[in-house]
């Protein structure tokens, strides 16, 4: 175990004191990420005390610490999973080599760009949920936002951490960097697509943890095999951190859709759930499109040379590469997808290493698809007749091989010019958005009461009560 140091101005197990050089750099670095956390960190909540955990090592039974803590005062850490002595790649042209330490010349450009990608997700998601908590349900739902947001914070320190140590100057600069792009503006946007759409109300914020963080979770999990040794181990920890952000999207979503259908049981309900302060299932359908297919084009292209290079090179590996595969070179085989020839959909096999973004997408949609069961278990029990269903990879791409025509959620191609005229059958509208609107104007914050269109948890955090004070709001 990595001796963890908690007394210094960044918490950290990768022995920071010993290069006072690295040190002092981030020590730079981290008033300029306090900066951007005050000014595009969550809104109106920076002095409240909130019930946080905080990673404080990579312990598997005691890595966090919860209390109550003021978000500008966070400890954010740096922390890499335990290294696993004598580890070897794992795949590509490299395979059976021992794990990079240091980053191999010839793949630093390469490197640099996942790394900077995937950094960017992380500042980019807490800028687009900075107003949700002027609306927010309740105190529990109020400081799961939070939670996430600190903790996609310390995802943002995992990369930088990276970006610092092993990239000098460039590095240093890209760092800046982060700081300084903003989700959808249009002059400095953020990398990838998702990253720029708003995200500006409680059922985008479940559908978006439950989907975009689940795509974080993938590109995790491809990441954790790289060959270079410090990727894989920092993000075989933010991994564990993960998991509770795709709890507060999949229970978010069930609880919204429990207390739909309690609504659409009751005595007073005529068919309109909406007269009754609930989101219509159709409405939480059209959601679960928007964020499906949007976290979705973050897997790449379908046929992506970038992609089969990461592969051959040993950085980017495939989810489980070595629990769930028995050949690692994914040299002459053939993955069969379905393409687009003249206009029409048509199945042609293409070489494996090329279809790594495809391959990654599938495992994540099996994943998605699992959550989806739950929901519907929910909507069963209730007795009420209604399936919500994740839509067809080829629904409302943007990128890839569907991003140059319309397809229905079912499957079927359009022109764009349908899809456009249709787009709202199927995706939220301008008047679905008032609606959600409307109901999401105030926040809800005393203790233990929650909004009308969602259901209580069962259970509070940490073993503590629903009605427990999760942020005190000063
Ligand atoms: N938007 O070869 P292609 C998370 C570009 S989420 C805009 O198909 P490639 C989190 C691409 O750059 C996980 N542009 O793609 C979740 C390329 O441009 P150039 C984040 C896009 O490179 C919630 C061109 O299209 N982690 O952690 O194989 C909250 C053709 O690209 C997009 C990572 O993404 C897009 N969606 O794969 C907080 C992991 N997609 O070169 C956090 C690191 C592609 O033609 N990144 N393009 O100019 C990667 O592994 C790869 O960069 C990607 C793209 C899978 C994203
Ligand atoms: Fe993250
Ligand atoms: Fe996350």
């Amino acid at each position: 175990m990595s001796d963890v140091v908690n007394d210094t101005k960044i918490p950290n197990n990768v022995d920071l004191s010993s290069d006072k050089k690295l040190q002092r750099a981030l020590e730079q670095w981290q008033p300029a990420f306090l900066d951007w956390w005050m000014e595009m960190g969550p809104e109106g909540f920076q002095k409240d005390d909130v019930y946080l955990r905080t990673a404080i090592s990579v312990d598997s039974d005691g890595w966090a610490q919860f209390d109550h803590v003021k978000m500008p005062d966070y400890r954010w850490g740096i922390f890499l999973a335990d290294k696993t002595e004598g580890r070897k790649i794992g795949f590509g042209d490299h395979m059976g080599e021992p794990a990079w330490q240091e980053v191999p010349g010839e793949h630093r450009n390469s490197l640099r760009r996942l790394i900077v990608t995937q950094a960017d997700t992380e500042p980019a998601s807490v800028e687009q949920q900075r107003l949700l908590g002027q609306t927010c349900p309740s105190l529990y739902d109020l400081r799961n936002l939070f939670q996430v947001n600190v903790e996609e914070g310390r995802h943002l320190w995992a990369m930088v951490y990276l970006l610092h140590r092993y990239f000098g100057r460039d590095g240093r600069e890209e760092a800046e960097a982060l700081l300084q792009r903003r989700s959808g503006d249009s002059d400095r946007p953020r990398i990838l697509g998702a990253f720029n759409e708003p995200c500006n109300h409680w059922l985008s914020f479940f559908m978006f943890t439950f989907f975009t963080d689940r795509d974080g979770k993938y590109q995790l999990l491809a990441l954790a095999e790289s060959g270079f040794d410090p990727l894989s181990r920092t993000t075989r920890f933010m991994l564990t951190e993960e998991a509770h952000h795709m709890f507060v999207g999949e229970t978010g979503v069930q609880r919204i859709i429990d207390r739909t259908c309690q609504l659409m049981k009751d005595t007073s309900f005529s068919g309109d759930v909406r007269a009754l302060g609930g989101i219509d299932l159709p409405t939480i359908q059209k959601h679960l499109n928007l964020w499906y297919s949007l976290s979705l084009d973050l897997f790449g292209g379908e046929i992506s040379s970038n992609a089969a290079q990461y592969f051959a090179s040993g950085l980017k590996g495939r989810a489980f590469e070595e629990k769930e595969h028995t050949e690692h070179t994914a040299l002459d085989q053939a993955y069969a997808m379905d393409v687009l020839r003249d206009g029409k959909i048509a199945r042609e096999d293409v070489a494996l290493r090329n279809a790594m973004n495809e391959v990654l997408r599938d495992g994540y949609i099996v994943d998605c698809q699992r959550g989806v069961d739950k929901w519907n278990k929910t909507i069963k029990g209730h007795g009420i007749d209604f399936e919500l269903k994740l839509p067809s990879r080829r629904f409302h791409r943007h990128v890839g091989i569907y991003s140059d025509v319309g397809a229905t959620p079912a499957g079927e191609l359009l022109s764009k010019e349908e899809f456009a005229r249709r787009r709202h059958e199927w995706l939220p509208s301008e008047d679905d958005q008032k609606f959600i609107d409307s109901l999401m104007t105030k926040p809800v914050y005393e203790k233990g009461k929650f909004a009308n269109w969602i259901a209580p948890p069962p259970r509070g955090i940490k073993g503590l009560s629903v009605d427990f004070e999760y942020v005190r709001h000063a």
